[in-house]
Parts: C-alpha cells; structure tokens; sequence
C-alpha cells in the first residue's frame, strides 16, 4: 500500500536491518527494541491487522512461526526461549496497520505484558 510504512520497509524505500527475507515476508530490527534481540516479522503483503485473516490467507501465519523458529535457530535462542507477539487493535496496543509480529529474545521476559 502506497502509504504503509511497513510496505515501504518491505519493498526497500525505507532503509531497515534485515534479518530475514523470502518471497513472502521479511524479518527486520525494532526500532525501538524492547529486548536485546526484537525483531519484527511481517507478510509483503499489505494486511492490516489479525482480523484481515481468513480461510484465504491464513496460511502466511504458519510461515511466520515457521521463519521465527529459523531465526531462533540462527540467533541461537532456540533453547532459551522466546516471544512472538501480535498486537491487534487500540486496545491491543497496535501502533502500525500493516500485521506484524514482535519476536523478543535475550532477556527474561515478564508475563503479563503492560
Ligand atoms: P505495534 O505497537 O505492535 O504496532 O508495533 C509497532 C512497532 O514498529 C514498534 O515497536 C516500533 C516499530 N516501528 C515503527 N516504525 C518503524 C520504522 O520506521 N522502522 C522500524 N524498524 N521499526 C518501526
């Protein structure tokens, strides 16, 4: 979408670090990290939020989990541990209207969130 900053990041207008990339998301560094490692994971394509996901696209949440798995694996956190999370909404603390997930790792993560 034209004016999507996460679109931007995507397809390379906004200069951003890159942890990962294939043909149907990228991977790349919080600017704002809340951990020692915090990525975010997002689809190329422009979905809003968790409430765009439907019985058509759905499938491209799986391939997250399964790119963050390849990240920790990299990143050599698979054994300690990690949080993937997806903010939806105001109230779900949603700042961007491009889906995206937070992957934090290398602290110890407190449980419940703020
Ligand atoms: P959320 O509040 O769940 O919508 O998270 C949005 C995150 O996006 C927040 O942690 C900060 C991050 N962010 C916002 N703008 C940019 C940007 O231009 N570049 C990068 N790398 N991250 C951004």
């Amino acid at each position: 979408m034209a004016d999507c900053i996460f679109c931007k990041i995507a397809n390379g207008e906004i200069p951003s670090q890159f942890v990962y990339e294939d043909d149907k998301c990228v991977a790349f560094r919080d600017i704002e990290p809340q951990a020692p490692f915090h990525v975010l994971i997002i689809p190329k394509e422009h979905i809003v939020s968790a409430m765009e996901i439907d019985e058509t696209n759905s499938s491209i949440v799986g391939h997250i989990f399964t790119v963050a798995a390849k990240i920790a694996r990299e990143e050599g956190i698979d054994k300690t541990g990690f949080r993937l999370v997806n903010n939806c909404g105001k109230d779900g603390g949603q700042t961007v209207g491009h889906m995206h997930f937070h992957m934090l790792a290398k602290r110890n993560l407190q449980w419940p969130p703020g």
